[in-house]
């Protein structure tokens, strides 16, 4: 009980960020309270806690605020330091994801000032690295880890998009290693727990249509 009051996350359903933390919070078996931002009104908490960027996801611990999310999940695997873990322990194959996790983040702020281009660049890298990255082409689902968590979120936002503004992003013959791995992820039970409904999500990049006019 007082496990649970010490975490609260503030979210907005829509955002691929703030999925991450839940499914590490769900994967590490964290309670925790969940706080739904309005991104039109922000709360006078969300200010507060995150004064410079104003962005979700933020966990709230101890009354602590973390913000950005690939600090997020480090954060929480270095607190909760139990196993699953989500990042490797050794410094050399943490090392190796770094350029993966960054590419992969990067690639989920589409729904923002990110160009298709630059996105399907960093596909284009993931691609050419998938068998660098999962080199024992480990099964998904045992011990997620941190980049198999980025990849399972961002289907989802990839296809609503597509279908909101009418655009092809990805091309799933064009990445067939990570579309195989991304679509094995999805069907998992802590991805299909926390996934946004696919007409929710379509309905909500139509509504903000105008941010991303750099698409069409
Ligand atoms: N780099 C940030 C990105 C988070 C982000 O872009 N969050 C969006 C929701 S998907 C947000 O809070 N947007 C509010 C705004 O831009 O005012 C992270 O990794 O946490």
């Amino acid at each position: 009980m007082e496990e649970k009051k010490k975490v609260v996350l503030h979210g907005m359903w829509a955002s691929p960020f703030v999925r991450w933390v839940k499914i590490a919070l769900k994967i590490k078996g964290i309670t925790y309270e969940y706080v739904e931002e309005s991104m039109k009104k922000k709360s006078q908490l969300l200010l507060i806690y995150n004064p410079i960027y104003k962005k979700v996801p933020v966990l709230v611990h101890n009354e602590k605020p973390i913000v950005e999310s690939l600090i997020v999940l480090q954060y929480i695997d270095d607190t909760w330091n139990t196993s699953p873990y989500l990042l490797p322990s050794d410094a050399y194959s943490k090392s190796m994801i770094d350029m993966p996790l960054r590419k992969l983040a990067a690639s989920q702020g589409i729904e923002e000032e990110k160009s298709m281009m630059e996105v399907q660049m960093n596909l284009n890298i993931l691609e050419e690295n998938m068998n660098v990255i999962f080199p024992y082409n480990s099964p998904c689902g045992e011990n997620m880890g941190l980049l198999d968590i980025l990849l399972c979120c961002l289907p989802n936002v990839i296809k609503a998009i597509e279908e909101a503004l009418n655009v092809k992003i990805m091309e799933p013959q064009k990445y067939p290693l990570t579309s195989s791995r991304m679509a094995s992820l999805c069907g998992l039970e802590v991805a299909l727990d926390t996934a946004p409904s696919h007409e929710k999500l379509v309905k909500f990049f139509r509504a903000y249509r105008r941010f991303y006019t750099h698409i069409n």
